[in-house]
């Protein structure tokens, strides 16, 4: 079994029982939700040995999140309560035409009592890949240099580390952003990025600015998510192209954690590129068929079948 190690912040996310402004909206589902901790419960359901580092408010509503990782089978040993920092909430609106707005409550988030020196070698016994996230370097400008040590331990010990930006403008600017992955990006090995995030990003998606972009930070995958039209990767010279499975969806949140835990399931277990590609865009496709963040993360046993049905579909 493979070992992954990720970090970050998880929150409560309540979902509306009924669309519209939420001044009028009375009742809400209590989920849990946070783009590593998505991606943690995804890479456990794959089957692979799964560490999520973080710290959670010694509350009620840290207890879920512990309770509810824990239950998923993601290796809790790195996770404390905190006292004096609440557990961050999530409100989502969502409106009759189906799109969707996102209130955070973090502006006191347990995970910014982690320091660097928390960060010690023994976590990463029996990890073979490191993945660290956008989200997490925007909560607050020190977390870079926590980011910093992982990818340097993991960098001693040759473990690979993938990177998603996982851009999120209601937590910090493009330009903050931008001055943040430039630093992360030498460190990156596998880049999992949407098409507007890398637009974003580095100003535009033509393929030669792209593998320009690649070279120039020594990025060995650059993977590029584009929900419906499936996805991109660029390695070696050379593109890979793989469409997406059709699906109804009626929830794309955590979709693109989802296909990060498809990627790196994949890599590890070597399959091919255009192979890993299309398990992830399968896991990606499945996502969004389940309401909530990380609920619709498939087992590793429901993504095969998935995949090819589809493709006897298509046939
Ligand atoms: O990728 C899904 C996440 O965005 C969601 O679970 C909440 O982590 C979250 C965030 O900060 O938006």
């Amino acid at each position: 079994k493979y070992g992954v190690l990720t970090l970050g912040d998880a929150m409560i996310t309540l979902n509306p029982e009924e669309t519209g402004p939420l001044r009028f909206v009375n009742r809400f589902e209590r989920k849990v939700g946070g783009a590593e901790l998505n991606f943690a419960i995804g890479c456990a359901r794959l089957g692979l040995r799964s560490k999520w580092i973080s710290r959670l408010g010694k509350d009620e509503f840290g207890k879920v999140i512990y309770n509810f990782a824990r239950g998923e089978g993601v290796d809790m040993s790195d996770v404390a309560y905190v006292n004096g920092y609440p557990t961050s909430l999530n409100f989502k609106e969502i409106r009759e035409d189906g799109s969707g707005k996102t209130f955070y409550y973090r502006y006191q988030s347990p995970i910014l009592t982690l320091n660097p020196g928390d960060i010690t070698e023994k976590m990463f016994e029996g990890i073979d890949i490191v993945h660290l996230t956008g989200v997490f370097l925007a909560i607050d400008p020190k977390n870079v240099n926590i980011a910093k040590r992982v990818m340097e331990i993991a960098k001693q010990k040759n473990i690979p580390v993938s990177f998603d930006p996982n851009i999120r403008l209601k937590l910090w600017t493009i330009e903050e952003a931008r001055s943040v992955y430039y630093d992360i990006f030498p460190y990156v090995d596998i880049l999992l990025t949407g098409l507007e995030e890398i637009r974003l990003i580095i100003g535009t998606d033509s393929k030669e600015s792209l593998a320009e972009f690649a070279k120039v930070n020594a990025i060995d995958q650059l993977v590029i998510k584009d929900g419906k039209h499936g996805s991109k990767l660029y390695t070696k010279s050379e593109w890979h192209e793989k469409e997406a499975f059709p699906v109804i969806p009626v929830d794309t949140v955590g979709a693109g954690d989802g296909y990060d835990a498809g990627y790196i399931y994949g890599y590890l277990n070597g399959l091919s590129i255009d192979e890993r590609m299309a398990f992830a865009n399968g896991v990606g496709a499945l996502v969004t068929t389940v309401a909530g963040d990380n609920e619709g993360l498939p087992y590793l046993d429901e993504v095969m079948p998935f995949i090819q049905n589809e493709a006897v579909i298509e046939r």
